[in-house]
């Protein structure tokens, strides 16, 4: 078999431009996500384009009895060279003292513990195989705080420290960990943070050039494309017109 990479949140954004560019690099993909259809379409798209085959699961990661089910996976798909922890998501953009806990609990379930029920189950395949290579998508937002992004920024810090727990723990197994960590990309992340409002959405782009998904999945193909010897422990990856999350050039302004 080709070289494998598990990619969660496969289905929009940074996660299906990732799929991309690692299928036209010849690997066999596990595709995760919660939209079959979409996970479908992909699958079929990229088998198409570039020949590589592909196991689709169907998970929620906010449910670890369903994370559990890449257990099923055929032995020879569990010998997995990258696994990209990808899913996440905003929601809301309030103060903490009128935030939805909903949208905490979500966020939280998400972002740090759906990545986490992944890992310890692909961590230990990449142990048992002494190599493997695992990319945690943090943020910007898990750098520096800002004004009602309270616990999405949480969860995002919670990554950026997680990602250097697994790399110290993972040492001695061979094992490579990055974080990547972008400023604003324009994907449906906005449309998910603002529960399907796509004006103001739409908004949160206007007056720049923001990153692209292809950017980070570019940045991602490099991260794993280094030497063997080579780790990039991580990287912090902006618009050009975007200093940090508070200095942001737009010509609207
Ligand atoms: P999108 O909304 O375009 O994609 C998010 C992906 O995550 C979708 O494929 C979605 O799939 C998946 N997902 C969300 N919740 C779950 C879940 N419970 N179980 C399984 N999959 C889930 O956003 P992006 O591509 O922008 O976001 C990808 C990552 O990048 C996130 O971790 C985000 O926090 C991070 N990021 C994004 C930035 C941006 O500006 N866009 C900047 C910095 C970081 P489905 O709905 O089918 O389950
Ligand atoms: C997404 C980037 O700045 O909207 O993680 O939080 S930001």
């Amino acid at each position: 078999m080709s070289k494998i990479a598990l990619i969660t949140g496969a289905t929009a954004g940074i996660g299906e431009a990732c799929a991309r560019i690692f299928a036209k690099h010849h690997y066999d993909l596990i595709l995760v996500g919660r939209r079959t259809k979409r996970l479908k379409s992909l699958a079929k798209n990229l088998s198409a384009e570039f020949g590589i085959k592909t196991q689709l699961l169907t998970i929620d990661v906010r449910n670890n009895e369903e994370v559990q089910n890449l257990e099923s996976l055929p032995k020879e798909w569990k010998k997995i060279k990258v696994l990209v922890n990808n899913a996440g998501l905003s929601q809301g953009l309030d103060p903490i003292q009128s935030g939805n806990i909903d949208d905490w609990d979500n966020m939280i379930d998400t972002n740090i513990k759906g990545l986490l029920y992944v890992t310890k189950v692909v961590s230990g395949w990449m142990v048992s195989q002494k190599s493997g290579h695992i990319i945690n998508i943090g943020s910007i937002a898990g750098k520096e705080t800002y004004a009602n992004g309270n616990v999405y920024c949480a969860t995002k810090h919670a990554v950026d420290s997680l990602n250097k727990a697994m790399r110290i723990d993972l040492l001695p197994h061979g094992i490579k960990v990055t974080a990547i960590h972008p400023g604003a990309v324009e994907t449906e992340f906005s449309e998910v943070r603002f529960k399907g409002d796509k004006d103001r959405a739409k908004k949160v782009y206007d007056g720049f050039v923001p990153l692209n998904a292809a950017d980070i999945a570019e940045t991602i193909w490099f991260v794993v494309s280094r030497p063997a010897h080579v780790n990039i422990n991580e990287m912090v990856v902006m618009p050009t017109a975007q200093a940090n999350t508070s200095h942001l050039l737009k010509t609207t302004e």
